[in-house]
């Protein structure tokens, strides 16, 4: 895959509403989700079970300089970010809000730039310009920063209690998970990296059994249903006190994992109006195996704004209202079908039927 990332491409940018964004994918953006405040009791989004891969950054956070109050946190909860150059990137001034960003039950792995020669790799999963204003719960660390290895990287300037060397000993006291994801087939769709061609054709961010977020969600704070609209399941044997049954990130790990074959799930709901989707359970999921090249491959956003006019500064977002917007399917672009190729027709050659000569009969002369 030729190219690079578009360095003014912006997936979905966000200024000052509480729209609830719900189930997209984004990919090879220079942001994959720009997200804005300014002023008094500035409405906030919240970013949930959504797939933000491959992109400069997945999510960028600005507050102008002049972000008063907020009416609720900025909330992204069971996201699945993964090889971006920067995770999720807060640009937050001194005089910002304290509790600006929660980042809950997300998957944050391999986030770096893609290492070159002569460039070694770099990057964060989450940086913020100021301290103490990011929350980190129950979220999966895992390959994110200069170091592959070592954790105390992963993150730059977060405060808020959170420190990224306390997961090179395990879990920390906030419920973080270090420990590698197990994606089924984690395609890297940065146009140095794989690309998003292979990313289309065989990329699959589900996870196997040997994911280190399976029921180590907080549950409270999941939406009840996955990206793929499947419920809910405990595993025996994993999870940890006060977690699950809802795993990290998009994908709930089911007990099979997600057809690797047919690799950008989707969910099947249609974009129609009318039909809810909230029976548990029902969708497992159609695919789409796409081919778009461009440099911006945005999801759609879905679910509309909500606007709520009573100021609610310390009220907790509940995540997953019970009347959910029916999602829209991603776009992800189908190829077109190649036509088929014709095989030259091949005329037999023509028989001609055998005449056989006749018989000539030797004249006999009988002598009398
Ligand atoms: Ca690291
Ligand atoms: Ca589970």
């Amino acid at each position: 895959m030729s190219g690079a990332i578009d360095p003014n491409s912006v997936a979905l940018s966000i200024t000052n509403s509480s729209i609830i964004v719900d189930r997209i994918y984004t990919i090879t953006s220079n942001v994959g989700i720009q997200i804005n405040t300014s002023g008094n009791s500035a409405p906030t989004p919240s970013i949930s079970n959504s797939v933000i891969v491959g992109n400069n950054n997945g999510v960028t956070v600005s507050d102008g300089g002049n972000t008063e109050s907020l009416l609720r946190p900025i909330v992204l909860n069971n996201n699945t970010i993964a090889f971006n150059n920067n995770g999720v990137m807060v640009n937050v001034a001194a005089g910002s809000p304290v509790d600006f960003v929660q980042i809950i039950n997300s998957i944050l792995s391999g986030n770096a730039s893609v290492p070159t020669l002569s460039t070694p790799r770099s990057g964060y999963a989450v940086s913020s310009t100021t301290a103490d204003r990011v929350t980190l719960r129950f979220n999966n660390f895992f390959n994110n920063g200069a170091s592959a290895t070592n954790y105390a990287d992963d993150t730059n300037n977060i405060g808020n209690g959170f420190d990224p060397a306390a997961l090179n000993n395990g879990r920390d006291a906030l419920g973080n998970v270090p420990g590698d994801p197990a994606f089924v087939f984690p395609i890297d769709p940065r146009p140095e990296a794989e690309g998003p061609l292979r990313f289309f054709v065989d990329g699959n961010y589900g996870i196997r059994i040997q994911s280190a977020a399976i029921d180590a969600a907080e549950n409270a704070s999941a939406p009840t249903l996955d990206f793929l609209y499947r419920s809910r399941v405990t595993i025996p044997g994993r999870g940890y006190p006060g977690t699950g049954p809802a795993d990290i990130g998009a994908f709930e790990y089911n007990g099979t994992p997600t057809n690797p074959s047919f690799p950008i799930i989707v969910p099947t709901a249609s974009s129609g109006g009318g039909s809810t989707s909230t029976q548990p359970g029902g969708n497992t999921g159609g695919t789409t195996t796409g081919g778009t090249t461009g440099g911006t491959t945005g999801g759609t956003t879905t679910g509309g704004t909500t606007t709520n006019p009573v100021p609610q500064p310390t009220a907790k977002p509940v995540p997953q209202p019970v009347a959910k917007p029916v999602p829209r399917r991603p776009v992800v672009r189908k190829p077109l079908p190649k036509p088929p190729v014709r095989k030259p027709v091949v005329t037999a050659p023509v028989r001609r039927p055998v005449v056989a000569a006749p018989v000539r009969r030797p004249v006999v002369v009988v002598k009398k």
